[in-house]
């Protein structure tokens, strides 16, 4: 199953991976290139069954991506906290306030003008997605800001008028705006590809945790791959992830071990139950996944 290539690449990584002080100072062990391949045929989707995986989180997470915004406020709204460890971490670091989790989230729902002071996230995902900036030049030195590039409605485009093109690309690493990012995209590019009525993508991430962050990545992958392929009336075809710095942290020992003595399900399903207008417009009532009966959830410490 899919899900063997996901373990042996765990068990590899931890057993050989090469052991690196990395930027959080948790330490990792890290694989260097990876590749995991997932057939979506009949509605089948890359949910990880040796534990529990919260898909709607990640679907509302790819929804917010498609709106464009950056601030957590929608998203906290929701009861999703996969962001806010790293507004919270700069809040705390330039008000010296001892602030607890909950209280920060509290005010970010509570309050529109302390979200826009302090839940914003920098030009991440969404704003690269589709308000990409384009800088337009005056003819005396000077540049203007133009009207933003809207990849993800190219892509749509181009998937559906030109499937045969090898541009189909939504690039989320706008290398002058890094610095502004809480983070910088760790899956980074996608690209598409049409064959037989079919459509497969490709996902390339940097930097991958994979005993957190590849459970989610993969599976918004795919859904970004269905939700594309119902837009423009194709077959889902494949997943190809494909990893840079695959790596397991140091203090995920117990998550790791609890994963490897567990054995695979079948792969569940995911069903659309509408379709709507536009790739901007699913709602989260728009997804019923079937078949899915996980291992129960790991809990594992975030690397921020
Ligand atoms: N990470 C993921 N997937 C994501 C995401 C983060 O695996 O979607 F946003 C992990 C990878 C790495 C850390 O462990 O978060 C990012 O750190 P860095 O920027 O140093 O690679």
């Amino acid at each position: 199953s899919w899900e063997e290539q996901y373990l042996d690449l765990m068990r590899r990584i931890w057993t050989t991976g090469d052991q690196r002080v990395d930027r959080t100072g948790v330490g990792t062990r890290s694989l260097f290139g990876a590749e995991i391949r997932f057939d979506l045929a009949g509605g089948a989707m890359p949910l990880i069954t040796t534990k529990r995986v919260y898909w709607k989180t990640a679907t509302r997470e790819m929804l917010w991506f498609l709106t464009g915004e950056t601030n957590i406020r929608p998203l906290v709204s929701q009861g999703v906290q996969i962001w806010t460890d790293w507004p919270l971490d700069r809040f705390r670091r330039e008000t010296g306030s001892a602030i607890s989790r909950e209280e920060f989230s509290d005010r970010i729902v509570a309050d529109a003008e302390f979200a826009a002071r302090w839940g914003d996230l920098g030009p991440v995902y969404g704003k690269q997605w589709v308000d990409w900036p384009v800088y337009e030049p005056q003819g005396d030195g000077t540049f203007r800001r133009g009207p933003g590039i809207n990849q993800v409605a190219q892509v749509v485009d181009s998937l559906c008028n030109n499937p045969g093109s090898r541009r189909h690309i939504i690039e989320g690493w706008n290398v002058a705006e890094l610095p502004a990012m809480a983070l910088p995209p760790c899956h980074k590019t996608y690209q598409f590809h049409v064959a037989d009525g079919k459509l497969s993508g490709l996902l390339y991430q940097r930097s991958c945790d994979l005993g957190l962050g590849f459970a989610f990545n993969a599976w918004s992958a795919a859904l970004l791959i269905r939700m594309l392929a119902q837009q423009c009336d194709l077959e889902p075809g494949e997943l190809v992830w494909m990893g840079g710095d695959v790596h397991l942290y140091l203090n995920h020992a117990e998550l790791v071990e609890q994963q490897l003595s567990r054995t695979p399900r079948a792969a569940p399903r995911l069903e659309m139950m509408r379709r709507p207008a536009s790739i901007f417009d699913y709602r989260i009532e728009n997804f019923q996944v079937s078949g899915y009966d996980p291992w129960p959830a790991i809990a594992a410490p975030v690397a921020v």
